[in-house]
């Protein structure tokens, strides 16, 4: 049997990059986790490394399948029925283009995906943590929802209405003593740009080169830190950028 066990954290886009080092570093610090992401074969490698220090869980479904998104957390044992903090962080870019040149299947995937799937994964979660009166809700956000660059138009835009809805649902939540906040990373190096790319390596890869970019851990270790504060201290907007790093568009590379 496991020591007794903190809280029960439900992490959205855990098969990678942010999500995956945040399970990681929670299992090693007692939290019960439930594993969500679309790639099956990285969500049960991912619990079988993770069983060694904690409960999981793993949820397989698309953000953007509404019906998919309420059965599946609805579909959830006992054991793990209970969520005391959600992590929203599944999301992407789609390429990186002006404004004239975008892709719709891009803009649509990133709406769906970045602003939808997460309005959708909170919509089941809420109403338990009203119920319960209490719960903590961390939507990743990005510096591109506090500042547009060029060619990020839907991709920044996303990010915007991410730190809006973050807003809002403090606002919202406050009278149930539910706590809402977001973390806004900048320059990560994880498969983000790679996916921005549709797995042009070399493009991605180039991304980060001549400067020391943010590491999936890093961000994994503030989420932790503001997931573990006193009831009463609530990290409610948070930015964080490589020291490199300045604003989305200036980057001190060697
Ligand atoms: P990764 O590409 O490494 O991880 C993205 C995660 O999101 C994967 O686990 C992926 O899982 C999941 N995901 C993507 N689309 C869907 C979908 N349709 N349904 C369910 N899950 C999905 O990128 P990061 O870890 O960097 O990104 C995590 C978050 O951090 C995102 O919201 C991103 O916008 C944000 N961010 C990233 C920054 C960076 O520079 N890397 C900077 C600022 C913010 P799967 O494919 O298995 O479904
Ligand atoms: C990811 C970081 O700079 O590509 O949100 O927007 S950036």
């Amino acid at each position: 049997m496991y020591k007794t066990m903190s809280k029960t954290v439900l992490i959205t886009g855990a098969t990678s990059g942010i999500g995956k080092a945040t399970a990681q570093l929670l299992a090693r610090n007692n939290y019960k986790i439930i594993l969500c992401g679309r790639r099956e074969d990285r969500l049960i490698e991912l619990e079988r490394e993770l069983s060694k220090h904690t409960e999981t869980h793993t949820l397989l479904f698309d953000v953007r399948d509404k019906k998919a998104v309420f059965e599946s957390i609805s579909s959830l044992p006992d054991a793990f029925s209970n969520i005391d903090i959600l992590i929203n962080n599944a999301g992407n870019a789609h390429g990186l283009d002006p404004i004239q040149n975008g892709d719709l299947d891009d803009w649509d995937a990133m709406i769906d995906i970045n602003v939808k799937g997460l309005l959708y994964v909170s919509k089941v979660i809420i109403p338990r943590m009203i119920e319960k009166k209490s719960g903590h809700i961390i939507n990743i956000g990005s510096t591109a929802a506090k500042e547009v660059y060029p060619n990020g138009n839907v991709y920044c835009a996303t990010k915007h209405a991410v730190d809006a809805i973050n807003q809002g649902m403090r606002m919202d939540l406050n009278a149930f003593g539910i706590k809402v906040g977001a973390i806004h990373p900048g320059m990560v190096a994880t498969e983000f740009s790679e996916v921005r790319f549709k797995g042009d390596t070399d493009r991605a890869a180039n991304v980060y080169k001549g400067f020391d970019p943010l590491q999936a851990e890093d961000i994994a270790d503030i989420i932790h830190f503001v997931i573990s504060r006193p009831y009463h201290v609530n990290i409610a907007d948070l930015i964080v950028m490589p020291t490199a790093q300045a604003s989305s568009t200036i980057v001190k590379r060697d």
